[in-house]
């Protein structure tokens, strides 16, 4: 059963704020050092012999070959090739207006400043192996890295036995993956952030992967960018008695399928759709394939708050940060200003959750666990770095040096003053 909430508004919110993203295990830190340095000192030999262990597969070659991954593209289902271009189309056409140019001001006279946006040069995209190998989420990093203009996209995923799954290899050729690497895990991250002889060594890895893969990305940040350390999927849903508990309770259970760790939420005004979600929830999980996962985690997890007052749901959704937000309410579109905090929204009984996961256009890949307070969605942005530029001309430089001048002798920096008094003498 989905438990139903009908504390305070204030007790509610009190629970919510001890909520904390969890500590990393020292015990798993120290194993993935250890892989770290290995592959950091014997490169190739290093990756080659964790794939041995790990994976128990004996690699001559990391890179899979381009044949591999046209063969997979050539015989995909028809259908499936046909979803996964209008998913690229639609992709496309939202990330497009999330591209930066720069700018250039010629505010003062002489004085030019400007601002330029550059992509990073190499990327590295983490896809997990089995199930959890998603074709959606390589179009979902793929698609805005390669519209940033990075160069060289180079994927790495674990090997599997009967060969890595071709519907992601074909979502890699479709969204222009350049590079496949058959490379999983702690060395895989460690791999892309130092390089050896076969595999680059990139800007920024980004992807989600298991509890060692997620510690080597902590602990190659620095030496790489990472994306942020993804949680499990959260979806919470405001609605009031005009909603459909079949509606509500599919929707719940789409995120809660996907991990038993995953967070199912409604806050209602509602008592009665309270009772009917709970209950749908209950007779739709007897039926779904992913039954036992999805009960534990609406079990668990999950839980019905019901409050007195519109205003009252979202004060404790914008309090929860929920990964995805379901506004199920008439006129949904008047709330969005008072949504302050969450990584998606999806408005209308007809913009179900699964709609943003794969065809809309808008990236799935989320701020999770709170961090909605502070971050985005993936995006161009994400494969960018800014830099800046300055041009005086010498009347220009004139008119402030002496600004410069006092500033850093203030500071006690003598030689940053006498570098713009030596402009003073032609
Ligand atoms: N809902 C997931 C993304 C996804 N769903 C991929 C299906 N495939 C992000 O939380
Ligand atoms: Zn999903």
């Amino acid at each position: 059963m989905m438990k139903i909430i009908t504390d305070t508004l204030e007790n509610q919110l009190q629970q919510v704020s001890q909520r904390t993203a969890g500590l990393t295990d020292p015990e798993i830190e120290q194993r993935v050092r250890a892989i770290i340095e290995n592959v950091q000192k014997n490169g190739d030999d290093a990756v080659r012999d964790y794939e041995k262990q790990f994976d128990q597969v004996d690699l001559t070659q990391f890179r899979l070959d381009d044949a591999t991954i046209d063969a997979a593209y050539e015989n995909l289902d028809p259908d499936l090739k046909e979803a996964l271009e209008v998913a690229k189309a639609n992709i496309t056409s939202f990330h497009k207006k999330e591209i930066e140019y720069g700018f250039v001001d010629a505010e003062k006279p002489g004085v030019i400043r400007g601002q330029k946006v550059i992509p990073l040069a190499t990327v590295g995209l983490y896809v997990p192996g089995g199930t959890a190998a998603y074709p959606s989420s390589v179009l979902m990093n793929a698609v805005p890295a390669k519209l940033a203009g990075v160069n060289r996209l180079v994927m790495v995923t674990p090997p599997q036995k009967d060969g890595i799954n071709p519907a992601v290899l074909a979502a890699a050729k479709i969204a222009g993956v350049d590079d496949v690497f058959q490379l999983g895990g702690a060395q895989a991250i460690a791999a892309l952030a130092y390089g050896t002889q076969s595999v680059p060594r990139v800007d920024k890895i980004l992807g989600p992967g298991n509890i060692y893969v997620a510690t080597a990305k902590k602990m190659v940040f620095g030496q790489v960018a990472i994306d942020m350390i993804a949680g499990p999927s959260e979806i919470g849903i405001i609605a009031d008695e005009s909603a459909k508990p079949k509606q509500i309770a599919a929707d719940l259970l789409s995120q809660a399928e996907h991990d038993k760790r995953a967070r199912p939420i409604l806050v209602t005004n509602s008592e009665q759709l309270a009772q009917a979600v709970s209950a749908e929830v209950e007779a739709q999980l007897q039926t779904l394939p992913r039954e036992e996962i999805a009960r534990t985690a609406v079990e668990e997890q999950g839980f019905i708050a019901v409050l007195p007052t519109i205003d009252d749901l979202f004060t404790l959704m914008n309090a929860i940060a929920p990964e995805h937000l379901e506004v199920q309410l008439p006129n949904p579109t008047d709330y969005l200003s008072q949504i302050k905090n969450a990584g998606s929204v999806f408005l209308g009984q007809y913009a179900s959750e699964p709609l943003g996961d794969y065809v809309a256009g808008p990236n799935h890949i989320l701020p999770t666990s709170g961090t909605a307070r502070f971050s985005s969605p993936v995006g161009v942005y994400d494969f960018v770095k800014r830099t800046q530029f300055i041009q005086y001309t010498g009347a220009a430089l004139a008119q402030e040096a002496q600004y410069v001048t006092k500033l850093a002798r203030v500071e006690g920096l003598e030689g940053h003053a006498r570098a713009i008094e030596a402009r003073e003498e032609n």
